[in-house]
Formats: structure tokens, C-alpha cells, sequence
């Protein structure tokens, strides 16, 4: 028996003196699949050549070692994979489709641009989700795309969306797990608009023209923002926006953890929205003054997060996505770092003593629920986590920053 070993089976014995089977927790845990997204390894920049990231997005640093092809992003995601325990999907964008060097333009994009993401996700046993791309792109300029007053651009952008949802029920008849199609806009104005009425009136006829077409194999999700760089006076794709539309039309709701005013945390929001909705996407994420977008790491905003999915039986109707970009670290190892916390996460809301809580909050013993939350913090979750890391052949904490320095060294450090 090795350390691990011993130490997992003291963490069982542990954990079922409070009523917790830690072997149960490991293997809901193992069904876990992140949504890992295919952007942090190359700063958000797709492969369409654009020169600047546009949409009120910014990524920053200059880290070396940026992906610059899709074989390149392919080998990152690949190295990023083996150092995350169990089995995970990935997500990616419309603007990283392979065209082959052609000037395919976003309203003709078709499955076969996704033909080489396709056969790598199923030589790797991988599902597949997608997002249409409304930003870095000329016709999305003005900072308006599915809500543009023009009706030209508009109908470029609605007939982006039913192209990506074709190419999104090609990954998930392929793939046999449905794709989410995620739709976020970064529709909005730097300052106060005269007419807030217009622009969230076209959106909604314009996201009904989009979700039009009746299709199998991929599911339909809409995600809000508070407010973005260059439309921070007004959002269109507000969350009581997308709330009413993802109910009303019966759609995912994406809650992306940066989108909120700085001290609003989307946890308690969970409860609320499933009372309406079958299904949500959670864009994990974090949010730091600014910006929304910073690695994901063992917040007590993931915990809760994450505590909730548990406490209100919502993890199988739940996708969990990842959601940030930082070009001033090690890329790959930013992958690693935000799936590894979300999962530590997880792991730690599956191993709560639920029924010890439920029957201290039944009988108003509030102070014990209090001091059983605040001792669990302190149980032994990381022995558990590193067993699940060997179980999955996945090295420990501690021991995945050296293959990737190896990685950094054999392939990053060789990209000019
Ligand atoms: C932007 C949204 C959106 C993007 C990706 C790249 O604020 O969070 O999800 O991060 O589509
Ligand atoms: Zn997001």
C-alpha cells in the first residue's frame, strides 16, 4: 500500500464517523465532466487571423508559448487533459474552425470546418460543446451584432447562430453526447443610451430566428453579462433579459461567475432559477475588480457553487464549464489549475456530512450547523483528492507542475 493509500483509507474512516461515504463521493465525482474551454490556450484569438479581441474582452500578459494552430492547441489541450483527473469535454468557439487556409466567412461556417476537432474528440473519447463567436470580427465593430439596428448585420449574425447550431448537432451526433451551443453577445453601450427598449426587443426576435430550427443532438444556451469594456453603461444580454428568454423558450441559462456586480455571487441564484428551468450552464470563473475572466482557483465563491449543485441534488442538470483567460502564466498550466479547483471543489460538496446538517438545520440547531460546516473544512478532503488523482492516473498535488515544466520546456519554449 502506498502513502496515498493509507492515508485515503484513514480519510474513509474519518469520514464515516460522520456518515460520509468518501468511496461514494469519489465515484460521483468521477462522473463529473467539465466543459474545458478551448480558449485560455491561445488568448482567445481563434485561428481566423484576426488582428485584435474585440467584444469587450481583454486578455493580458505575454507569457511564452501561445498556441498559434489547431494541432498546436490540440497538443496543449492533450497535455492539459493528463493532468486533470477523469474524463472531460471540451468547448470550443466557432472562430477556431479549420477552413484549411480558406476564407470561410462565419454565416457559411459548416460541420466539415470542425471535421479534424470531430475525429479528435472521438479518438479521445471526448464530447464536444460550442459557441458562436459574435466579437473579433469587422461586421461586430460598433459593439452590436444579433441586436444591430441594421438589418443586414442582423441577418449575418442570425444565420452565425443556425450555422453554429448545425455544426454544434453534428459534434453531438458524432460525439453521442449532446452539445451545448452557447450564444453570448457582447451587445452593448459605453454610455447611457437613449433607447435601452429597441435593441432587447430586436435581440429576442433575432434569438428566435436563431433557435428556429428544430434540431437533435445539441441543447441551446444563452448567457448574460452585467456589463463588459466599452459597454459599461448598458448590457443588452442583461440577466433579466436572458432569465425571461431562457424561461419563456425553455433554454439553458448560462450564469457565468464574473457577470454580476462584484459582490453578487451566482450560488444562491441556482435555487432560484432551477424553480423555472430544466437545465443550467455555469461559466466557472472569477471575477477581480474589472475583469471577469481571472483562472479559476478554490475560492469559497466555487465552493459554494459548487456546495449547492450538491445540497440541491442539481449536478445532473448541470454543465460545467470553464471560463477565463490569463496570457501571464503558463497557459497549460492555467488549464490544470482552474479544472483541478473546480474538481477539488466538487469533491469537497460531495464529501459534506449532508444528513448531519439537514437534521441539524430540521431542528433549528443552527449553531451546530454552523460549527459542523466550519469543521468540515478541516477534514481530510486532500488525502481523499489525492487518491482520486492516482485512481485516475493523474499525478497528485505537488507532483503535475514538473511534467508540465517538461512540457514547457520540450514544446512551448520552442514557439517563437
Ligand atoms: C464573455 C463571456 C463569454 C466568453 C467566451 C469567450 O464575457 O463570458 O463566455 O468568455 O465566449
Ligand atoms: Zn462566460
Amino acid at each position: 500500500m502506498t502513502n496515498i493509500d493509507n492515508a485515503f483509507n484513514r480519510a474513509c474512516e474519518r469520514y464515516a464517523e460522520l456518515g460520509v461515504d468518501a468511496k461514494a463521493a469519489l465515484d460521483a465525482l468521477a462522473r463529473v465532466s467539465l466543459s474545458i474551454h478551448c480558449w485560455q490556450g491561445d488568448d482567445v484569438a481563434g485561428f481566423e487571423g484576426a488582428s485584435a479581441l474585440g467584444g469587450g474582452l481583454a486578455v493580458t500578459g505575454a507569457y511564452p508559448g501561445r498556441a498559434r494552430t489547431a494541432d498546436e492547441l490540440r497538443c496543449d489541450l492533450d497535455q492539459a487533459y493528463a493532468l486533470i483527473p477523469g474524463r472531460h469535454r471540451l468547448n470550443l468557439h466557432a472562430c477556431y474552425a479549420e477552413t484549411g487556409g480558406a476564407k470561410v466567412e462565419r454565416n457559411e461556417l459548416e460541420p466539415r470546418h470542425f471535421e479534424r476537432w470531430i475525429d479528435w474528440a472521438r479518438e479521445t473519447g471526448r464530447g464536444l460543446d460550442f459557441n458562436p463567436t459574435y466579437f473579433s470580427h469587422p461586421k461586430a465593430n460598433d459593439g452590436f451584432t444579433l441586436s444591430h439596428p441594421d438589418d443586414a448585420i442582423r441577418r449575418f449574425w442570425i444565420e452565425h447562430g443556425i450555422a453554429c447550431r448545425r455544426i454544434a448537432a453534428a459534434m453531438g451526433a458524432a460525439t453521442g453526447a449532446p452539445a451545448v451551443t452557447n450564444v453570448w453577445i457582447p451587445d452593448g453601450y459605453k454610455d447611457l443610451p437613449v433607447d435601452r427598449r429597441g435593441p432587447r426587443e430586436r435581440l429576442a426576435a433575432s434569438l428566435d430566428a436563431v433557435f428556429a430550427e428544430p434540431l437533435d443532438h445539441q441543447l441551446d444556451a444563452v448567457e448574460s453579462k452585467l456589463f463588459g469594456i466599452g459597454s459599461e453603461s448598458y448590457v443588452v444580454g442583461s440577466h433579466e433579459f436572458y432569465l425571461g428568454y431562457a424561461i419563456s423558450r425553455r433554454k439553458v441559462l448560462c450564469l457565468d461567475a464574473g457577470h454580476f456586480h462584484p459582490t453578487e455571487a451566482i450560488a444562491d441564484k441556482l435555487s432560484a432559477v432551477f424553480c423555472w428551468l430544466d437545465r443550467v450552464l455555469l461559466h466557472v470563473s472569477r471575477g477581480v475588480r474589472w475583469d471577469s475572466d481571472h483562472v479559476v482557483i478554490l475560492s469559497d465563491e466555487v465552493q459554494a457553487i459548487m456546495d449547492e449543485l450538491v445540497l440541491g441534488r442539481y449536478v445532473d442538470r448541470t454543465y460545467v464549464g470553464l471560463d477565463y483567460f490569463d496570457a501571464s502564466i503558463n497557459r497549460v498550466a492555467a488549464w490544470v489549475i482552474g479544472a483541478r479547483a473546480t474538481l477539488k471543489a466538487m469533491l469537497r460538496a460531495l464529501l459534506l456530512p449532508i444528513e448531519a446538517l439537514q437534521t441539524a438545520e430540521s431542528v433549528e440547531d443552527f449553531t451546530t450547523r454552523l460549527a459542523l460546516r466550519e469543521d468540515a473544512k478541516a477534514l481530510p478532503w486532500g488525502d481523499v483528492w489525492s487518491y482520486f488523482c492516482e485512481r485516475q492516473e493523474v499525478p497528485a498535488d505537488g507532483r503535475w507542475l514538473a511534467p508540465l515544466r517538461r512540457y514547457e520546456a520540450d514544446v512551448l519554449g520552442r514557439r517563437s
